[in-house]
């Protein structure tokens, strides 16, 4: 783990352009600046996607295409708390649907607190946890051959380039039988105007998160960034539609990471492109499922129309 993490680094430093990977921000600090994130006035994905789940729950319990007397396999890839899901979970509980709900984490400590806190508030739905990586646990799903919904939420397939989604969406089908679903929520490509204050937000929450990487680097890694030379760099441009996080040094500068035992230069204004949030239209998502066994079913929008989940079937 830590190996990979200083062969990353290492290998993210000495590309030109410099690069890191988006997904270091998440230790325990920057966990908590995303929740920070997410309540933000300005990050209207996840308000957006609420709405879907708020408000069009039938629509997407239609899309799935579940009867109340078949039984059938939610999971959930990267389940955080759950807040969206739950609003599905009551509707299927409230009509007596026949399914176990499996939430599918990295983080056993977020599995943990998510299946209290439904015990608590649905002690009807059957909860049956998953630590560990997304595809080996859905090997071990696949054996039950039962129906399967796999919801894969909050546009994180953004952070994957095009290449990337195509091959995860291609792998999540490997792992699931003809006539399953696959739930993916992804942001749309919109305004500037829109797009860009979501990802620089005035109280400089996402400057932290993204700068967080660097501290983390300090703390794991025993490196000597110093957070006051370097600052939040976001671009968005909706003819791209890809927002892009970069860390700008604002000197010349040379640092060190002790645990790698080597030291980089930075110019001033020199960027390391931290992030990538891929913003999707039709075309897009037509493009990632071409060379996959899914179809698109469904497309399910909040009232704004800024934010889609759709529906493929494998
Ligand atoms: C968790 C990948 C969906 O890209 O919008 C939020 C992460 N980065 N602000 C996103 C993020 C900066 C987020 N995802």
């Amino acid at each position: 783990m830590i190996e990979n993490f200083k062969n990353e680094v290492n290998k993210g430093l000495e590309s030109n352009p410099k690069t890191l990977p988006s997904k270091y921000f998440y230790d325990k600090k920057g966990d908590a600046l995303f929740v920070e994130i997410m309540n933000l006035p300005e990050y209207y994905l996840t308000r957006c996607e609420l709405d879907i789940f708020q408000n069009k729950t039938q629509e997407l319990v239609d899309a799935f295409g579940v009867k109340p007397n078949t039984y059938f396999e939610l999971i959930e890839l990267g389940a955080g708390d759950g807040t969206k899901t739950k609003e599905l979970l009551k509707l299927l509980d409230s009509e007596n649907y026949s399914f176990d709900y499996f939430p599918i984490d990295i983080s056993s400590n977020a599995l943990g607190l998510l299946e209290q806190d439904l015990n608590k508030e649905l002690p009807n739905v059957s909860v049956q946890t998953k630590q560990g990586d997304y595809f080996e646990i859905l090997a071990t799903l696949k054996d039950s051959k039962k129906p399967k919904i796999v919801l894969f939420l909050g546009s994180n397939i953004g952070n994957m380039t095009d290449d990337l989604a195509a091959k995860f969406i291609y792998n999540l089908g490997a792992n699931l039988q003809a006539g399953d679903k696959l739930l993916l929520g992804v942001d749309l490509i919109k305004a500037n105007e829109i797009v860009r204050p979501a990802y620089n937000d005035s109280k400089g929450i996402t400057a932290k998160f993204n700068l967080n990487l660097l501290d983390r680097i300090n703390n794991e890694l025993d490196g000597d960034f110093n957070l006051n030379h370097f600052k939040h760099q976001p671009e968005y441009d909706k003819n791209e539609g890809i927002a892009k996080s970069f860390i700008e040094s604002t000197i010349d500068q040379t640092v060190e990471i002790k645990a790698i035992g080597k030291t980089y230069k930075l110019a001033e204004g020199e960027k390391i492109h931290t992030e990538i949030s891929r913003k999707y239209n039709d075309k897009l998502v037509e493009k990632i499922i071409a060379n996959t066994d899914f179809n698109l079913e469904a497309k399910i929008q909040d009232n704004k129309g800024y934010f889609a989940d759709y529906i493929l079937t494998r």
